[in-house]
């Protein structure tokens, strides 16, 4: 296939080489003007992709869609009137709430969503870690892409597991969910994930995830508390040496994507009318974080 990574970040750059290491034609297009790119995964050798070539965009059968959930609308941007309507256009970021704007933009597409647990890293601009080894969902967000099943079996060649997952939505809130529970939290006491199973947050994640559980029963979601409050700690003690992606960004002082997680989260409760006081204090005091920046 023609795939074209849009945001050849850490989990993009992954994809990339696995993609290219099982023959498909992978190209790139990142925030640099270079013709061309490097990536080197892991100990492999170093393997070479085109970058912002608009003739890639053209012949496009997949595009990646592999930057934060906020960048999603602008990258996107500039390769709008060369993607063709056959291109299958995937999102695989933290967060939700960006299908409905690319499907704005890409109404005749098919629209794919995909979330994903590996681990992968940058330490510098051609170097990827795969640093911890994890499956992938994917589900069609539109009729169009409900019909791109085929997909599991191409990605799980480059990279497995990948199933095709019909009931995508409920994979996305249970991630959301562990999203808004552990990286607010971690970002900010600036600490690990599994500092989070210290007693001293125990009842702050009960509430948190109380909350979570309303509104994804609101939003038709089976899950009860003890299940969700489970899966939420046992990702707690499996990333246990981790900084979330949250507390990355905030020690950095990067832009979050906490409009896609927590924020999220907040809009479906206000659709519901119903109050989510714990993750409405995280929601701001991240806010009030990023905005203390550029005072
Ligand atoms: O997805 C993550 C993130 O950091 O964004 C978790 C699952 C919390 C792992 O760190």
């Amino acid at each position: 296939m023609n795939i074209l990574i849009l945001g050849p970040g850490a989990v993009g750059s992954l994809w990339a080489t696995k993609f290219k290491l099982v023959g498909h034609h992978v190209s790139l297009w990142g925030r640099t003007s270079k013709s061309e790119l490097s990536l080197q995964l892991d100990d492999a050798p170093l393997t070479t992709y085109s970058n912002q070539s608009i003739t890639s965009v053209q012949e496009a059968d997949l595009i990646l869609i592999t930057v934060k959930a906020w960048q999603v609308e602008s990258a996107i941007e500039p390769l709008l009137p060369y993607i063709s309507e056959d291109t299958i256009v995937m999102l695989m970021h933290n967060g939700m709430g960006t299908a409905p704007l690319i499907e704005a933009k890409l109404a005749n597409n098919p629209i794919v969503i995909a979330t994903t647990t590996h681990g992968a890293y940058k330490p510098s601009k051609q170097q990827v870690l795969h640093t911890g080894h994890g499956y992938t969902q994917l589900g069609g967000f539109n009729a169009k892409g409900a019909q791109c099943d085929f997909l599991a079996e191409v990605m799980n060649h480059a990279l497995p597991e990948v199933h095709w997952n019909p009931n995508i939505n409920g994979a996305l809130w249970t991630k959301l969910a562990i999203n808004c529970a552990i990286n607010p939290l971690t970002a900010i006491h600036q600490c690990k994930n599994g500092e989070l199973a210290a007693n001293e947050f125990a009842i702050e994640l009960a509430n948190i995830t109380h909350e979570l559980v309303e509104v994804m029963n609101k939003e038709e979601i089976k899950v009860d508390f003890d299940a969700l409050h489970a899966t939420i700690m046992q990702v707690v003690n499996a990333t246990a040496a981790n900084y979330s992606s949250m507390r990355q960004d905030v020690f950095h002082r990067r832009r979050t994507e906490i409009d896609f997680i927590t924020g999220y989260l907040l809009q479906t409760t206000e659709k519901h009318q119903i109050s989510t006081p714990e993750n409405t204090k995280l929601y701001q005091r991240i806010k009030q974080i990023e905005q203390s920046w550029t005072e």
